[in-house]
């Protein structure tokens, strides 16, 4: 997937953005995700001709949101930074939904964007003017970590050690650096001596106080029936089966959340539940004791059982993530009670509990809930049956998964099973979260496989480009309902609500007229496009079909075309939820 440019004669003297690309390769930066523009023209020079587009190499993207939602991908996948450049002012306002994404779903990214030249008088005419922002990190501040404008080149080396720093440290998250395009263009002679990387990471993971844990592991050994919210933990097999033996020595009912990454083996006898958007309170209700592993949500998953009563159970909250929280977005969500509040990463917390805690003796099995079966026609079980029926056995990773999809339909069993959702509900982020995994996992046996809704798949749909040019082989099966049918729902609600006709809960919702062909949106890319699947017995021989194009190193889509409905399940305040 290289495009090697032709060689460059060794020259003494350098540019500004030459030095920056070189403490970009120094951070072992290894893609840049873009869009090209002039803004950053000195630096793209510098990736080209300097470092011979290689470690970082560009990743060519069609928009500004394909490029920050593969960066997501492939951080949510490999747990790794990578880099994207976003051109001025507007190559930034088409990032910031991605951007946010990003935020929300705490994973770590470098953002380089640039502006000017900041000095006035060496600008343009017109464009350089539309393209200068005063205080463009402005338009971002309120979801990245931290953002600069180095005026110097050893400022620049500072600014992008501490950026890389402060994403990696937890709570991990976006940073973005400005670069002048005057810095960038300037002549630098030599190139500046590099910083010593190695004495700029990000820190250790930080260990809780012994005494929390001794309470901690007190309160889950005597408890008579303690429950585990596993939320957003990392991708390490160690950290999985910590997990389970945590769970099993405790005898813990666990419950997982479609929104964060596979934690837990979905099909564990203590698995309490199918993961769901919205968990059911009632089934956490007779938890004495409850486990909080930076639970996105925990205030409101705890109101969801004990409504506006005192939550009756002992909590133990272990989370970093109050270290990130802001007034702008409310994305750090309710504030839960804490009798055990351990500011550290459920990684680091899972094993020191696991040695402290008791065994508890078992329990009865919970019973385990599965959706029964219906209809011929195809929905999105239909989807899920076909598609696991196909995959048994193999190593799939799901990069997304659509809003109708129950959590029933299919088990997670390893830590790259499933990626999670979008992180900020920016519909669009589908196709270019499947991209970035598929990056991410290219040289691995796992085949990357997004599930969508159509209005994700359309929104985002240029990424499919990336991963066609740079030979990045995934699956998109498209659960095409021809709608944003979620607010269908919503219009149905409101209509029900103030005694008003239901039957025009589809207007301004249903994209048909004409129908879009998805499949040819995916050919005109040069990928493989199947579809429109109509029928049941289409439904198998066209997963079958595109699988096997995949392996053979293929993108591939498949348009499925599923009745509206969802099957999720929904409970409590779920039912009037907005998204
Ligand atoms: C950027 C953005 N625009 C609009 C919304 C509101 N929204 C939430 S779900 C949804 C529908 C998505 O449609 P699709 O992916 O086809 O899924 P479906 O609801 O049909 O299952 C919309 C428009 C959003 N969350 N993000
Ligand atoms: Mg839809």
């Amino acid at each position: 997937m290289s495009e090697s440019p032709v060689a460059v004669s060794q020259q003494k003297e350098v540019w500004g953005s030459d030095a920056i690309a070189a403490m970009l390769r120094a951070l072992e930066v290894p893609y840049l995700a873009l869009n090209p523009g002039a803004s950053y023209r000195g630096l793209h020079d510098s990736i080209v001709n300097y470092l011979g587009n290689e470690r970082p190499q560009m990743l060519l993207c069609l928009h500004e949101e394909a490029a920050v939602a593969i960066a997501h991908g492939y951080a949510k996948a490999s747990g790794r930074m990578m880099g994207v450049v976003l051109h001025s002012n507007v190559g930034l306002m088409h990032g910031s939904m991605a951007i946010f994404n990003a935020w929300c779903d705490r994973v770590p990214m470098l953002i380089l964007g640039a502006t000017g030249p900041w000095d006035a008088a060496r600008r343009r005419p017109w464009i350089d003017w539309i393209h200068t922002a005063s205080d463009q990190g402005a338009l971002v501040r309120d979801y990245t970590k931290w953002d600069n404008q180095p005026a110097s080149v050893p400022a620049a080396y500072e600014a992008l050690l501490r950026a890389s720093q402060m994403a990696n440290t937890a709570p991990r998250g976006p940073t973005y650096i400005n670069l002048d395009a005057a810095l960038q263009e300037a002549k630098v002679g030599a190139l500046p001596p590099l910083p010593e990387v190695s004495r700029f990471q990000a820190p250790e993971a930080v260990l809780p106080n012994p005494d929390l844990v001794r309470k901690a592991a007190q309160l889950l050994s005597g408890a008579k029936s303690p429950a585990i919210l596993v939320g957003r933990v990392s991708r390490s097999e160690a950290g999985w089966k910590a997990r389970v033996a945590l769970a099993e020595k405790l005898q813990a009912r666990v419950f997982t959340d479609i929104k964060t990454p596979a934690a837990f083996p979905t099909d564990h006898p203590l698995h309490a539940a199918p993961p769901a958007t919205f968990p059911d309170g009632k089934l956490l209700k007779d938890a004495d004791v409850i486990l909080s592993l930076d639970w996105v949500d925990t205030a409101g998953t705890l109101k969801a059982a004990w409504g506006d009563s005192p939550v009756a159970a002992k909590v133990i909250r272990v989370s970093v993530d109050a270290h990130l929280h802001r007034g702008w977005s409310a994305d750090y969500q309710g504030l839960p009670p804490a009798d055990v509040y351990m500011m550290c990463e459920p990684d680091v917390a899972v094993p020191l509990l696991l040695e402290a805690a008791k065994a508890r003796p078992a329990a009865v099995s919970p019973k385990r809930e599965s959706p029964e079966e219906k209809e011929q026609a195809v929905s999105i079980r239909a989807l899920a049956r076909a598609f696991n029926e196909l995959t048994e056995g193999q190593d799939i990773c799901l990069s997304k998964l659509p809003l109708g999809w129950n959590g029933a339909y299919r088990h997670f069993r390893h830590p790259l099973d499933y990626l999670g959702a979008d992180g900020g509900g920016g519909v669009g982020a589908g196709p270019g979260l499947t991209v970035g995994a598929a990056l991410a996992l290219q040289k691995s046996n796992r085949m990357v496989v997004g599930i969508m809704g159509d209005g994700d798949y359309l929104m985002g749909v240029t990424a499919l480009w990336t991963a066609t040019h740079y030979k990045l082989p995934c699956l998109i099966l498209v659960a095409n309902n021809r709608s944003f049918y979620n607010d269908e729902m919503h219009q149905e609600r409101v209509a029900k609500e103030r005694g008003r006709p239901v039957e025009n809960k589809w207007i301004g919702q249903r994209i048909d007229e004409p129908d879009i062909d998805l499949a040819a949106m995916a050919r005109a890319q040069g990928a493989e496009g199947i579809g429109p699947v109509k029928r049941l017995d289409e439904l198998k021989p066209s997963i079958e079909k595109a699988i096997k194009h995949v392996k053979a190193g293929a993108v591939c889509v498949v348009d499925v075309r599923v009745m509206p409905g969802y099957d999720a399940p929904v409970s409590g305040g779920a039912a009037s939820a907005r998204r």
